[in-house]
């Protein structure tokens, strides 16, 4: 491989909630950076998954859906950033669910630059009893729209995406990587574990209360292998404080638990970790609480 040859590139990852981007993210760089649940906008802030090979640096980027349930200030920063993210990358991965193309989809679609290579990812094959129908499914899609590519995966079960990543290649342009061989994101540890227990809320929290929380990490210190983490989790009402406390704190513990087993395995030592709630009405109006979650 001649260094002269060797490509680096930005991919955006975008779609309607719950299509599958941030698994897709994870499961091409083979590590859990970008949290997922079944709940639409788990995701709410941009992450770099980065990929490197001997010939490539693929640099992906996952982005929240577009938010348009509640005009929060915390909606409208996540809206910039997926705006933003789209502007100056190498190629855009639109992904849709097998055999379905509504109406959000198409909202999505329209929102593009139409000055980038936009390559379609069709997600969840494997939800398809009968895979003989992707073909119609695809041909409508071919006929309709103007894909430089157009490929069937299933991130969840790492199917054909050894297939997507070749496609991607071909569009990256000839550059020395930008980050180093070994780096698979761009996010401090710290954003990790607070995206790791957001996780567990999302997951094991019902309806409308995942909404309403954030993470904080008060204190990340390293000794050693041993990472101490202190973790709070912020609601808007004392009644959701409750419901993620749970009957003698057992809801709370449970997912404090979890949250330990998936950041030991992503850093690969022993965490520590102590989480507490604490109710501040209002605060994904707040700008204070926005600036500290990392938005401009
Ligand atoms: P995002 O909102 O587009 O980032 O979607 P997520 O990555 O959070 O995934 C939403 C849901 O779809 C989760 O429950 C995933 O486990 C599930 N999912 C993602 N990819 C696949 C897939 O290839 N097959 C199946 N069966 N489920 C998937
Ligand atoms: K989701
Ligand atoms: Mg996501």
């Amino acid at each position: 491989m001649n260094a002269a040859e060797f490509k680096t590139g930005y991919v955006s990852i975008v779609g309607r909630p719950n299509v599958g981007k941030s698994t897709l993210l994870n499961h091409l760089v083979k590590q859990k950076i970008s949290i997922t649940s079944r709940k639409p906008q788990t995701t709410r802030h941009r992450i770099h998954g980065i990929l490197t090979d001997t010939q490539s640096q693929f640099i992906f980027v996952d982005t929240p859906g577009f938010q348009t349930r509640y005009r929060s200030e915390l909606n409208q920063a996540m809206n910039r950033v997926v705006m933003q993210t789209l502007h100056g990358v190498d190629v855009i991965i639109f992904v849709i669910e097998a055999g379905k193309f509504d109406r959000q989809d198409e909202a999505v679609l329209e929102r593009l630059p139409t000055d980038r290579p936009v390559m379609l990812v069709i997600n969840k094959i494997d939800l398809q009893a009968d895979k003989l129908q992707l073909l119609p499914f695809m041909q409508e899609m071919a006929d309709r729209f103007n894909f430089v590519e157009m490929i069937p995966v299933s991130a969840l079960q790492n199917e054909l995406l050894i297939e997507l990543i070749e496609a991607i290649r071909n569009y990256l342009p000839v550059s020395p990587p930008l980050f180093g061989g070994d780096d698979i994101t761009d996010r401090s540890e710290r954003f990790l574990a607070a995206e790791l227990l957001r996780e567990k809320i999302f997951r094991q929290i019902g309806q409308e209360i995942p909404y309403s929380v954030s993470v904080i990490i008060e204190q990340f210190t390293v000794e050693g292998n041993l990472r101490r983490i202190h973790a709070c989790i912020l609601v808007d009402r004392p009644n959701q404080k409750a419901i993620i406390i749970g009957k003698q704190g057992k809801k709370m513990k449970e997912m404090a638990t979890q949250a330990r087993k998936d950041m030991e395995t992503l850093f690969g030592g022993k965490v520590y970790l102590e989480v507490w709630v604490k109710v501040k009405t209002g605060w994904a109006d707040d700008g204070n609480v926005l600036k500290n979650l990392g938005y401009e």
